[in-house]
């Protein structure tokens, strides 16, 4: 782990970036993706920075099972329970931002 002063997650999970809140507790922030690829586009991440997830699963998998039960819920409120989850991880597999991030897409019917 390697928390960033310059990281933009950080700053968003902190308030001091402004976001569309969907789910918020004392360790885990959730807020709508700026560029939503399904009808529902949710970014889960911890407010702990972690630069990715096999990072996250390593320190502390308590924290990402945590995330998975908050897509679950978001699934749950959107679309019957169904969702995809997704963690790019290393810049050759699409991670832009790097502080870990589960990309909930729900909202319809998928595709692959
Ligand atoms: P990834 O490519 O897996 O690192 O995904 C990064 C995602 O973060 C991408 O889908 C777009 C989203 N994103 C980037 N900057 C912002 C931002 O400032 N606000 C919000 N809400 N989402 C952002």
């Amino acid at each position: 782990m390697s928390a960033s002063d310059d990281c933009l997650f950080c700053a968003i999970a902190a308030g001091q970036i402004p976001s569309e809140t969907v789910y918020e507790d004392e360790t885990t922030y959730a807020f709508k993706d700026i560029n939503p690829k399904t009808k529902v586009h949710v970014l889960i991440i911890p407010r702990k920075h972690y630069a990715n997830v096999a990072e996250l699963a390593e320190d502390d998998p308590t924290q990402l099972a945590h995330m998975v039960a908050v897509a679950q819920s978001i699934a749950d409120k959107t679309f019957h329970g169904e969702f995809r989850l997704e963690f790019n991880t290393g810049r050759d597999a699409g991670q832009s931002v790097f502080h870990v991030h589960a990309h909930v897409l729900t909202g319809e019917v998928l595709s692959e």
